[in-house]
């Protein structure tokens, strides 16, 4: 880190005692700051910076609501409105029970880069709760949900915050969050959420958006070599929405998903992941990755605690796409990758590489995607939904997908030309960093101090 940025650093470590994911993610951004300081000292001497590492708005709040025995839960609410300088807060809710405001606040810091990116009017913000929506009912989940938004209807709405899903929080959720804001508020205000089902404002290709995007850009980095998905080998990890739609999307492009995975474990499947049959465990019957190994049959096999990364020391692995959690790629992880062969690894999954993972990364030859690059046509995709609600518009699937692959595109292109002109070409972290930066920097300074 550049001598200019320690002291920043320290301060941010101080005032932010034990929020050790923040601590990380802000690292991990100062580390290609140094350079553009150096170049721009009114970054600095505008405080920008440390501006930028204090959240414009923190909101923490109880959610009591009686489970299914009548008993009484607590659980607590976060909302982090981080930073509006380029529209408003936007960013998902993350239901799990190691949510903590670190968590939120490592999440809505990256998202303020991630939605810089896209180059769409959204600022950045992240929420979420430590209820765990695993093993509850339905009708569990519904008096949470309802719980949650009625303290965090007053601080959100079409022009202020703009939440969505994230772990632990899709179309089931939103369903039930949007009610509830609709009976509180008595107004049909689309806008306010996104990720919405299609027969009620929302988009089409959302659902797949986060996914795919993590696909279109690995495409774009590997045709930087002359490369493509056809005939590769991949690595999805994690079996939720992110994952789901990376495999569909690898698997149209001709590249077979050898491998995947849940919190327990993971699924190696000689044959290649049967899709269909994966989306009806984890989506229709909300099992676990042990049940697809179980109904697959011979091809399949279940390997309990196990990191899927680790295939890539005894199988072909071109192509590693985390999609699971925060550090699920350790250096040892890292390690077998490169060593392995593999061509290229894109974070559909927000940090999931550790630094130590990601200095093995940096320091050898494959093409890395950073998260804040690579998975922004997730909230990409509901900037689009925000606009067809804003014009009271339905697009086709066709229709957004593509706008989804054009957006993808320019992502790419900003990273790369931004790494170039720092005198790394190809260093996608170094470019996602600047660019992001630069945009969110360069909005701050226009609007005065703020
Ligand atoms: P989901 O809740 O749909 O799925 C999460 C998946 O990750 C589940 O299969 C879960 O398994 C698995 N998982 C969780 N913890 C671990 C762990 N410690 N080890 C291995 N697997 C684990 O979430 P999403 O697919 O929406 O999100 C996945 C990642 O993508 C997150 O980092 C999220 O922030 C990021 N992201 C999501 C976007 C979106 O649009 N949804 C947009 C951009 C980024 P289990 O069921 O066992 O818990
Ligand atoms: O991390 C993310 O970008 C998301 N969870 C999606 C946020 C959004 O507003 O769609």
């Amino acid at each position: 880190m550049s001598e200019s940025l320690q002291p920043i650093y320290e301060e941010v470590l101080r005032r932010n005692a034990g929020e050790l994911e923040f601590h990380q993610a802000v690292g991990e951004v100062f580390e290609s700051l140094g350079r553009v300081v150096e170049r721009n000292p009114h970054y600095l001497d505008e405080s920008i910076v440390e501006r930028l590492c204090e959240p414009e708005r923190q909101i923490i709040f109880r959610v009591p609501w009686v489970d299914d025995a009548g008993v009484v839960q607590i659980n607590r609410g976060f909302r982090v409105q981080y930073n509006s300088a380029l529209g408003p807060y936007k960013g998902g809710l993350r239901f799990q029970p190691s949510v903590t405001l670190g968590t939120v606040k490592f999440l809505g810091f990256e998202q303020i880069f991630k939605n810089a990116l896209t180059g769409l009017p959204i600022g950045g913000g992240k929420g979420g709760s430590d209820f765990d929506p695993k093993g509850k009912s339905d009708a569990e989940v519904m008096r949470f949900c309802q719980s949650f938004m009625t303290e965090l209807y007053r601080h959100i709405g079409e022009y202020r915050d703009v939440p969505a899903g994230d772990v632990g929080v899709g179309p089931r959720e939103i369903g039930y969050l949007f009610g509830q804001y609709k009976r509180i508020t008595n107004q049909y205000e689309s806008g306010v959420l996104t990720g919405k089902g299609v027969g009620w404002g929302g988009s089409r290709a959302r659902p797949e958006a986060t996914g795919y995007g993590t696909v279109f850009f690995t495409e774009r980095m590997l045709a930087e070599r002359g490369q493509d998905l056809d005939g590769t080998r991949v690595l999805v990890s994690g079996s939720g929405n992110v994952a789901l739609y990376a495999i569909e999307k690898v698997h149209q492009l001709g590249g077979t998903v050898i491998a995947t995975s849940d919190s327990s474990g993971v699924v190696y499947d000689s044959d290649g992941i049967d899709l269909d049959l994966l989306c009806e465990v984890k989506e229709v019957d909300r099992g676990r990755v042990s049940d697809y190994a179980e109904r697959r049959g011979r091809s399949a096999e279940f390997r309990a605690g196990s990191s899927i990364w680790q295939l890539a020391a005894s199988t072909r692995v071109d192509v590693a796409l985390p999609c699971a959690i925060q550090n699920e790629i350790d250096e040892a992880d890292a390690r077998a990758l490169v060593d392995g062969g593999v061509l290229a690894i894109a974070e559909g999954a927000n940090m999931p590489s550790t630094p130590e993972a990601l200095h093995v990364f940096q320091n050898s030859n494959v093409l890395f995607g950073p998260a804040k690059a690579v998975n922004a046509g997730g909230v990409a995709t509901s900037a689009l939904e925000m606009q067809q609600n804003a014009s009271r518009d339905s697009w086709s699937f066709e229709l957004t997908e593509s706008k989804l692959e054009a957006i993808m595109a320019g992502i790419h292109e900003r990273c790369a030309r931004a790494a170039e002109e720092y005198g790394e070409p190809g260093n996608y972290v170094l470019g996602a960093n600047v660019a992001g930066f630069t945009r969110v920097a360069d909005a701050m300074l226009a609007m005065g101090v703020i």
